[in-house]
């Protein structure tokens, strides 16, 4: 019996993995500290920098269009996970009510908890990148960043914020908590993007 905790990679996920990552049993936490416990209620979600200032509440995401999405999660630390089913507001969709300055070229990702993680606009405003509130078909829990994430599919998984609070649009780069703590300041898993030559 292979039993239910053995996972066989099937042959058409070999070419989803990336290089150096191995696929996870189950679905692992990784946080740095503790989990902040924030209900929809109080949950916020802050715009400022280069962009005109403006605070968006739980229902103000419910009333942007819903989708549901499906995508891989690769964390730096060398797990993967295939086809996590989410449901949530696409980041167009949320940009559209963002007045953003021209001249912001990078977003700082801030979160409940004080967890930061920069990213460059044009990785930011891709069209799979998303808010996340529910996790195959559950309310996110809290350990995986609920009530509210964000997902960018096509990096590694340190750039998708839990307990997202915060946006802050920037002229310049700046580097958030891995980031300043030898992380590439990109992550891109399929270049193995993991830490930063300086
Ligand atoms: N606020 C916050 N967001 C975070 C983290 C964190 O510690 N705090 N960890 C990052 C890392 S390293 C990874 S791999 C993913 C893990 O998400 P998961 O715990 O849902 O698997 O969240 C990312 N987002
Ligand atoms: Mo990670």
């Amino acid at each position: 019996m292979l039993g239910k905790f053995f996972q066989k990679p099937e042959q058409d996920q070999a070419g989803r993995v990336p290089p150096g990552q191995h696929l996870a049993k189950g679905f692992p936490v990784l946080t740095y500290g503790q989990t902040p416990e924030v209900s929809r209620e109080d949950w916020q979600l802050r715009v400022w920098g280069l962009a005109k200032e403006k605070t968006f509440s739980w229902s103000d995401f419910m009333a942007m269009p819903q989708h549901a999405f499906t995508a891989d999660f690769h964390c730096v630390t060398t797990w993967s996970k295939l086809d996590v089913q989410w449901v949530g507001v696409k980041v167009t969709d949320f940009m559209q009510q963002v007045e953003v300055d021209p001249k912001a070229v990078h977003v700082m990702q801030h979160c409940y908890g004080g967890y930061t993680t920069n990213i460059a606009i044009e990785d930011f405003l891709r069209e799979e990148n998303f808010f996340a509130y529910l996790l195959f078909g559950e309310a996110l829990p809290a350990d995986h960043g609920g009530p509210m994430r964000l997902v960018v599919p096509h990096l590694y998984a340190w750039k998708s914020a839990k307990w997202i609070n915060g946006l802050e649009f920037l002229d310049h780069t700046e580097l958030g908590f891995w980031e300043r703590n030898g992380y590439h300041h990109r992550g891109e898993p399929w270049a193995e993007e993991r830490y930063s030559s300086r």
